[in-house]
């Protein structure tokens, strides 16, 4: 005997940011829904009741019969599929779908282009600026995703263009997602707490190419290469000199340009960002925009006054001489490397790092090759200093310190003029603040104190 239609629901799980959002957009469409969620007070649980106090919402561990008899489930990123409840459900036949899923079906059918960019690193910068270039082209631009408020929460009349930063576990469960341009930045272990291996992580990322109309690829990262038909239009960036009508970097003169094809664009010292990385940033961000038909004036005024985000490469203060940056959301290995790398050949002396936290079972010892070319000394903090600590043990110099403060005061005395002093933790936060946020401010004002 088959259900009867009126008792199915769709089911969705997560009560924060996502699950909020999935509910008040099927309230608005009328459909049957209930929420479940494993903490025992999730964030918006009492937004929800106040919102819609008729909605069914189950708390602690997810019932199986509750997965089982949804018509669909809509999944926040911050569980995994392989919770056995869905396990069983995704045997059973239940469709499992995203935020992201929901948002581009209607995005579809109202005919706005999306632009979906994922990467182990520089999601947020690119996606702000690709964001930032639209708006200067006149456009109105809704810009979101991972960066923070939820896809399906951006869905409104009258957006010319849909800007999304999405992440891998977005894309777990994320099916012909259909952006007219999609990138994976960059690959590089991030999140081996919740994958297998680097492989699941890599394919989750890849599914931002389900159905895409173009593709941008970073040339000096294989990984990044999509799997997909010959119709798709694919373009290039690399920080080398580039093929024809793909984009790069190469020097005339004594200056070094960005440059697509043969043509310059914007000289490097122009560009409103500094760091290696950042170069890498503004050209994968004119390959996303030139995909949507943006303006290149609209684009190269953007990257002449687009300084970045917080917490990214951030200059907070020179001290005698001594340069300290504020590179909190450098989360993972990657993300560390590449603010090392990026920085590292512009700097008179020497970098003293200030890394640890979480690791998210990272392995850390691809810090060594950046930390031998640029480093002085590393500062380790955090839960997972000992596993910093072994990686790096008999090849470059490290200490502990206690916290941020006793790590920043060893810093400032090992510092001399030239040197830079980075906090680029390569791990998480929450052992010890509420996100990277609060980090980074936590030691911008300890910066400030030593002024
Ligand atoms: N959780 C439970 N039980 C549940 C549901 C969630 O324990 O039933 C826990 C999760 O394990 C997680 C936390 O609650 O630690 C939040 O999960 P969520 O899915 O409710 O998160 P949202 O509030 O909906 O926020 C999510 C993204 N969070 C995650 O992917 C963990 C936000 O990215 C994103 O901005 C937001 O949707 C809007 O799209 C944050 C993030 O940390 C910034 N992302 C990771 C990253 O950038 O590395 C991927
Ligand atoms: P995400 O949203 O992917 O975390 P962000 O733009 O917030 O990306 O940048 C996070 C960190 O990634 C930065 O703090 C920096 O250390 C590093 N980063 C920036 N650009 C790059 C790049 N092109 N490649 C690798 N790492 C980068």
């Amino acid at each position: 005997m088959s259900l009867i239609v009126s008792d199915r629901y769709s089911l969705i799980i997560g009560l924060g940011k996502t699950g909020l959002a999935c509910a008040q957009y099927l309230a608005h469409q009328g459909e049957r829904f209930q929420v479940a969620d494993s903490r025992e007070y999730p964030p918006f649980l009492d937004q929800l009741i106040s919102e819609q106090p008729e909605t069914p919402i189950h708390l602690g561990d997810f019932a199986h019969d509750l997965c089982l008899s949804a018509s669909q489930i809509i999944l926040s990123p911050g569980v995994s599929m392989q919770e056995p409840a869905l396990v069983a459900a995704a045997k059973a036949g239940v469709p499992i779908r995203s935020d992201v899923d929901i948002f581009a079906q209607a995005a579809r059918l109202a005919g706005v282009p999306i632009v979906a960019i994922t990467g182990s690193n520089a999601k947020s910068t690119v996606t702000s600026l690709v964001g930032e270039m639209a708006k200067a082209a006149g456009l109105n631009v809704a810009v979101g995703g991972n960066l923070g408020e939820p896809s399906v929460s951006l869905l409104a009349n009258g957006i010319d263009l849909y800007v999304l930063e999405l992440s891998s576990f977005q894309l777990e469960c994320t099916t012909g997602l259909g952006a007219t341009v999609a990138c994976v930045l960059n690959v590089s272990p991030d999140h081996m707490d919740r994958y297998d291996n680097l492989m699941a992580y890599h394919q989750a990322k890849h599914r931002v190419f389900q159905a895409c109309k173009a593709a941008v690829i970073n040339g000096d990262d294989a990984l990044t290469n999509p799997l997909v038909p010959g119709s798709v239009t694919q373009t290039r960036f690399s920080l080398g000199d580039p093929d024809v009508g793909q984009f790069g970097v190469r020097k005339e003169g004594d200056k070094e340009w960005l440059v697509k094809g043969l043509l310059p664009i914007i000289a490097v010292k122009e560009m409103a960002m500094s760091g290696r990385h950042n170069v890498a940033n503004a050209l994968a961000a004119m390959a996303l925009g030139q995909a949507v038909g943006l303006p290149m004036k609209a684009m190269i005024d953007t990257l002449m006054r687009f300084t970045g985000l917080p917490h990214r490469c951030e200059p907070v203060a020179n001290i005698g001489g001594v340069d300290y940056i504020n590179d909190s959301k450098g989360t993972n290995v990657g993300a560390t490397v590449a603010a090392l790398e990026g920085l590292g050949p512009d700097v008179a002396g020497k970098i003293i790092l200030i890394a640890g936290g979480v690791g998210k079972g990272a392995d850390f010892s691809d810090l060594v090759g950046p930390l031998s070319r640029y480093g002085k000394h590393t500062l380790l903090v955090g839960e997972d200093a000992q596993h910093i600590a072994q990686a790096l043990a008999d090849k470059v110099t490290f200490s502990h310190a206690i916290g941020m403060q006793e790590a920043l005061t060893m810093a400032h005395g090992l510092a001399v003029s030239g040197d830079l002093v980075l906090l680029s933790p390569a791990c998480a936060s929450f052992d010890a603040y509420t996100g990277f946020e609060a980090r980074g401010d936590h030691f911008a004002e300890l910066v400030r104190t030593l002024v």
